[in-house]
């Protein structure tokens, strides 16, 4: 097993270095701001776990109930639903429909919907169906749509800074998420720092810097006003002269005025390739969960504005909404790089089909 674990080599980028010691409780500890949440110790792993020794050894249970219990509305949405129209039922054509109907509520997209009532229209039609044996096609169906765009982020550390800008309407969890990458990377032993291109909002730059308190990173941040593309151009030097492994820049998501965000996120974007054109290495694009379908236009808006790299969706625990990721991955296809199924930093991971399309449906 190695040092840094699954979690580690998901998270891990391109090169391999030991990992570093953890945060101390007392470090942990010492800058208590109330609206970011608490960073945790690991939990240990729990005994009876089914899973092979080495996987449960590397992958702390405790993961995995987080994202079933952080997936629980959704599921007992889709749980409850299939309950009541397979409770002996014939699969027929008016159950098919339901079952399609259902599907559709439960924002997993029209798409999938289709194909799952297709399958079963094929292999069980006219026959008796459970609603646990039409979870288990739905899971697989789900897994198979999500396979190909579950790809961890994988900065390549050598870029001195991989730079990673981070997208998102107001509210979507952009600067948690940075917060909690922050710290995930920090822990990996990298050199992390955090720019506060959110010049718009004194709090937004203050919640910034209580992150990069409590994760030991740097934050380049300016006054509220400031032009976001130099705050970003100078935060690339700085990071660049210190020889920093990953920098995320956070930005303001006003999306009430498109022009405007779009042309201060192209700024940013044509500043930052002034000192590396290769960069931004990732242009992730935060998405809150529990907005549904309304997600699908948020990626269209920012997909025209800037590069979006890849999605990271977050409130999962939050909603019952979590099949919209899964109509995400069939429309667009943009790698998943990690979920967050709360506000802790530990609550923010690699994004796993397998794993999430059976929290999705309730299976264990
Ligand atoms: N339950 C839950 N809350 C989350 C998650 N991610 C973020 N949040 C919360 O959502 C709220 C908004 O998160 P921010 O990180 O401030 O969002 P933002 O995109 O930076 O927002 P602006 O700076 O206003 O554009 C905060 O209260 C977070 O704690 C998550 O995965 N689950
Ligand atoms: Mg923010």
């Amino acid at each position: 097993m190695s040092g840094k674990g699954l979690f580690g080599r998901l998270f891990g980028g391109k090169s391999e270095e030991p990992a570093p010691p953890a945060l101390s409780e007392a470090e942990s500890d010492a800058v208590a701001v109330p609206p970011v949440p608490e960073i945790a110790e690991e939990e240990t792993v729990v005994a009876d776990d089914p899973r092979p020794a080495e996987i449960v050894a590397e992958a702390p249970q405790s993961w995995l109930t987080r994202l079933k219990s952080g997936l629980t509305k959704s599921s007992s949405k889709l749980t409850q639903g299939l309950g009541d129209l397979f409770t002996k039922r014939k699969l027929d054509d008016d159950a098919l429909e339901d079952l399609e109907d259902l599907l559709i509520t439960t924002d997993l997209g029209v798409g999938t919907a289709a194909r799952v009532t297709k399958r079963l229209a094929k292999t069980r039609f006219g026959q008796d169906v459970s609603a646990d044996e039409i979870k288990q096609v739905l899971a697989e169906e789900v897994a198979q749509i999500l396979a190909p765009v579950a790809k961890p982020l994988q900065p390549d550390f050598s870029r001195k800074p991989h730079v990673v800008l981070v997208v998102g309407v107001n509210g979507s969890g952009k600067t948690t998420t940075i917060g909690k990458m922050a710290k995930l990377y920090k822990d990996q032993g990298r050199q992390v720092s955090l720019a506060a291109g959110d010049t718009f909002r004194a709090a937004a730059v203050e919640q910034l810097k209580v992150w990069g308190e409590r994760t030991h990173c740097p934050v380049f941040a300016r006054d509220t006003g400031a032009d976001a593309a130099g705050l970003a151009f100078d935060a690339m030097a700085e990071a660049r002269a210190r020889g920093d492994d990953l920098l995320f820049i956070d930005t303001a998501g006003r999306l009430q005025n498109k022009a405007d965000l779009m042309e201060e996120l192209r700024k940013v974007v044509r500043v930052i390739k002034k000192q590396d054109e290769t960069a931004p290495h990732d242009v992730l694009l935060v998405l809150d969960a529990t907005v549904g379908q309304n997600a699908h236009s948020q990626v269209e808006v920012f997909k025209d504005i800037v590069d979006v790299s890849g999605l990271i969706l977050t409130k999962l625990d939050g909603t019952a909404r979590g099949g919209v990721l899964v109509a995400l991955a069939e429309k667009f296809a943009l790698p998943v790089h990690a979920i967050g199924v709360g506000e802790k930093a530990e609550d923010l991971r690699p994004f796993d089909a397998q794993a999430f399309a059976r929290s999705l449906v309730g299976l264990d």
